[in-house]
């Protein structure tokens, strides 16, 4: 079945509840930075949801942990760039993600002492824990780092257009980094029942439609002149290059970075219009904790940087 444009996904879907407090809050973020001249990285992260039901009882979902995305802001922030981290709610955020489960509260010594308890960091945590908390405060203390969060594909596409619209003031120094894992396919609004499905009414037919390629337009139309980087995953070999590069025929954006879901924390293949890259991090890089990101980013980085015909970036006010 093919898909509707996606000025009809706009129209029949409405905005999320907050959606104008995140709108602001993009707008005074672009506002500042493009101000100071600097560049902004609009990274997207986690996977989207397709409700079942209006009150949502029940949804699809995908596996995205938001790894890739979480950690690539931290290193976009390190290079200089202000980060809006546009993510799945609840899943990993820049920072934080060093520290999920029980992590953070296995550093901690708890000091009893009626009033005058503390609460100490673990002398053999404090290496562990002091470098990331001196980078997350330094972005935040240069209010380089925002976080706008979405959970279903409608919130995201609209979260993702007003992002656009703010950006698109910063012309090249905007670049998009689209590492969301975006469902291709929904249920179309009017097909969706508004009370939880009941099993008395027997087993449901759920017929999905094709989601619009919103690529197209944001490339197009919502920041032309944005260095856009999108992500294609596969989990067929033979189809992951081919597809990368079919996509970046057709969006005629900057790259395409392409991943096996299987491989994907230490294989990627850097698709560019003249060329393609592979970037493979060895058995000991991934036993010493390195993150592929660090070397994803760092090309594109110096990939920006030349488009901007520029030296280097400047640090993020
Ligand atoms: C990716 O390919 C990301 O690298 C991953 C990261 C989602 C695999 P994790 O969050 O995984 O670290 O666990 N993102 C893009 C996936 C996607 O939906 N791409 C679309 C496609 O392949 C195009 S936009 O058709």
């Amino acid at each position: 079945m093919a898909s509707g444009s996606w000025e009809e996904f706009f129209a029949v879907h409405l905005p999320p509840t907050d959606f104008e407090d995140n709108r602001s809050l993009l707008k005074e973020f672009c506002e500042r930075h493009d101000k100071h001249g600097n560049r902004i990285a609009l990274v997207t992260s986690g996977g989207t949801t397709v409700p079942l039901e209006h009150n949502t009882v029940r949804f699809v979902d995908n596996f995205s942990a938001g790894t890739r995305g979480s950690a690539s802001a931290e290193y976009f922030l390190e290079h200089g760039y202000a980060v809006i981290f546009m993510h799945r709610q609840k899943t990993l955020e820049p920072y934080t993600r060093h520290f999920s489960g029980q992590k953070l509260l296995d550093m901690l010594e708890l000091n009893e002492r009626g009033p005058n308890t503390t609460i100490t960091v673990k002398p053999d945590s404090v290496d562990v824990l002091a470098p990331v908390l001196a980078r997350y405060k330094a972005a935040h203390a240069a209010g380089a780092l925002l976080h706008v969060a979405f959970t279903t594909v409608s919130e995201y596409f609209w979260l993702l257009r007003a992002a656009c619209e703010c950006l698109a003031r910063l012309g090249p120094r905007a670049l998009l980094y689209l590492a969301a894992a975006v469902s291709d396919f929904y249920i179309p609004k009017d097909r969706v029942p508004t009370h939880k499905m009941q099993s008395e009414s027997g087993a449901p037919v759920i017929q999905l439609q094709l989601v619009p390629k919103m690529l197209a337009p944001l490339v197009s139309l919502w920041v032309p002149s944005a260095y856009v980087v999108s992500f294609k995953l596969e989990t067929d070999e033979n189809l992951l290059v081919p597809k990368a590069r079919s996509a970046l025929e057709k969006y005629k954006h900057k790259m395409v970075v392409a991943n096996l879901l299987q491989t994907r924390h230490h294989r990627v293949v850097l698709v560019k219009p003249d060329a393609s890259q592979e970037i493979l991090l060895t058995r000991e890089d991934v036993h010493a904790g390195v993150d592929i990101e660090a070397s994803i980013v760092n090309e594109i980085v110096r990939l920006h940087t030349a488009h901007l015909g520029g030296p280097s970036a400047p640090a993020a006010r």
